[in-house]
């Protein structure tokens, strides 16, 4: 069984609802088992400020498949959810699927990087990772605590419901 953290991340729509179904979503895959579901959160868009506030979680699956047969089925439930590609990398979307950590694994193809690009400085996936697990270290040695104390929280907020 591996480990793996998967992050979603929704703008446009009824996103918290759309993070919700998205788990469900993961939970009903094929060898997988779904472990753990962090708090959503409000957070601030990341790059261009013209799109609405984005509704992000971590979720913990334990999984069989590859990470590339995890790939094609976390592409498969983000167009299942309504999120149409654009040429647009950083535009507004339903529903946005990314494979975090795979266990200890580190892989570098053009579909597919992990640990994803960026989570160390993204406060909409470290915090989150953190709550559901506090004791994490990442491939790269780093402890998850160390990097979500240097990480700016960024008007982050956790939705209560
Ligand atoms: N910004 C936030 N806050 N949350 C996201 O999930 C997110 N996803 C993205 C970009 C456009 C980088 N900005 C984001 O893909």
């Amino acid at each position: 069984m591996n480990q793996v953290y998967i992050g979603l991340g929704s703008n446009l729509g009824q996103s918290a609802k759309q993070i919700q179904a998205a788990c469900h979503s993961l939970a009903s895959l094929s060898e997988t088992k779904l472990i753990r579901c962090s708090s959503l959160y409000q957070s601030l868009p990341m790059g261009p400020q013209d799109q609405p506030n984005y509704v992000n979680a971590v979720v913990l699956i334990e999984t069989e498949l590859s990470p590339e047969n995890l790939l094609q089925q976390t592409q498969q439930i983000e167009s299942q959810h309504g999120r149409v590609r654009k040429s647009n990398r950083w535009g507004p979307r339903t529903l946005d699927l990314d494979i975090l950590l795979y266990g200890q694994q580190q892989l570098d193809k053009e579909q597919l990087t992990i640990p994803h690009i960026g989570m160390k400085q993204r406060e909409f996936v470290l915090y989150p990772l953190f709550e559901i697990a506090p004791e994490l270290i990442l491939p790269c040695g780093e402890k998850l605590s160390d990097l979500v104390l240097t990480c700016p929280i960024n008007g982050l907020q956790i939705m209560s419901d």
